[in-house]
């Protein structure tokens, strides 16, 4: 290895750099250590042209490491610079001749995303009535998403969900992880842990591999809701779902149960809000049928009840998947589901 430049040697000068930047206060001692350290006669031009007497082996570490060490000192000043530039730039005239009585400068804090407002907002129309709110992981297994959801590999329901598998085999060359496709999962991890009485609510974000349009994103949040005990029936899962109703949109909305097929529940409804658009007339939001889907819910079936433990004999429970972005559209009027996710601020801005 070279006397001239050593790794110890580019070490202590990195120290030395950073030492005396950061004391460094004045304008004239900032752009002084810049000359000192960049200029052109400076201490790392110099070194990067000693390069040429380091071994050939070591050249192109060090040539590396130098330049590391370049952009890193370069970053440094102008951080410096912008730091306390109103200190450094302004004369002592100048800066008596500011006017104090001038507003201050409004800082932009944002504000939250649509989305987690309303996650928000369902929580807290849920939590009177008893629930608790837990998460869960957003990569989830086979096991969860599907088998214990009276889903077996091969199912055709499996069709429903659009699915992202994760790219990677296990010891048996299965896949078994995927981005889980609805929040559900989290029913069967609950009941697992849990014994009955059970009320949760699970919010959180799933990924479907789905052609987007006004109504569906590939990636969205759902909110599930799990309510298992002795003697719960189909009543109590009108009774809470109307009251949430009731809470998010006011007592003017009118609200569709239809029979749905879930392997999971058994019946199997889906709950629709009347469109905020058409007001039930159709129109390209509601898919011209005047109504928008929000969930999907039911009697949890028998099957997932024992595969998890419970004796369906003695315990029954509704649960719900609703869909957070399609109660955002219809709750504030908002026409296309894209804008969510397009990063646009001045829609994001409007919340
Ligand atoms: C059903 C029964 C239960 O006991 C519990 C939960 C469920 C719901 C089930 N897990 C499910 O995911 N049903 S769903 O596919 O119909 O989706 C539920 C809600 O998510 C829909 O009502 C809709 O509001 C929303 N959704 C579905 N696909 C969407 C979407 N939102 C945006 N983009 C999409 N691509």
């Amino acid at each position: 290895m070279s006397e001239v430049l050593n790794i110890e040697k580019i070490g202590q000068i990195t120290d030395n750099a950073i030492s005396e930047i950061s004391k460094s206060v004045s304008k004239d001692e900032i752009s002084n250590l810049r000359v000192k350290y960049l200029g052109r006669k400076g201490i790392i031009p110099a070194l990067l042209r000693s390069i040429r007497d380091v071994d050939v082996v070591d050249r192109k570490i060090f040539g590396q490491e130098l330049n590391v060490l370049k952009n890193n000192l370069e970053e440094l000043f102008e951080e410096k610079i912008n730091q306390n530039k109103e200190d450094l730039y302004l004369s002592d005239k100048e800066k008596s001749l500011q006017d104090i009585s001038l507003p201050g400068r409004k800082k932009n804090v944002g504000t939250l995303h649509p989305t987690s407002r309303v996650v928000r907002e369902i929580c807290d129309a849920f939590l009177p009535m008893g629930f608790q709110v837990v998460e869960g992981p957003e990569i989830e297994l086979d096991k969860y998403n599907f088998e214990l959801l009276n889903i077996p590999k091969d199912h055709p329901s499996r069709d429903m969900f659009d699915t992202f598998w994760v790219d990677w085999k296990n010891d048996q060359g299965e896949y078994p992880l995927l981005m889980r496709t609805h929040t559900s999962p989290m029913q069967a991890r609950v009941m697992e842990t849990t014994e009955p009485p059970v009320r949760v609510l699970v919010p959180g974000k799933v990924f479907r591999y789905e052609a987007t349009d006004a109504s569906h994103e590939w990636h969205f949040f759902q909110v599930e809701g799990l309510a298992v005990d002795r003697g719960i029936t189909f009543a109590d899962l009108k009774g809470t779902v109307y009251e949430f109703a009731r809470t998010i949109f006011g007592s003017d909305r009118k609200i569709r149960f239809r029979c749905d097929y879930f392997p999971f529940v058994e019946p199997g409804v889906d709950v629709s809000i009347d469109c905020f658009i058409c007001e039930g007339n159709g129109c390209r939001v509601c898919g011209k049928t005047g109504w928008i889907e929000i969930m999907g819910a039911g009697m949890v079936h028998p099957k997932v009840l024992s595969s998890v433990g419970y004796d369906p004999e003695i315990y029954s429970g509704f649960a719900f998947g609703m869909g957070v972005e399609r109660i955002a559209m219809l709750k504030y009027g908002i026409e296309d589901i894209r804008l969510f996710y397009s990063n646009d601020l001045r829609f994001l801005k409007q919340f």
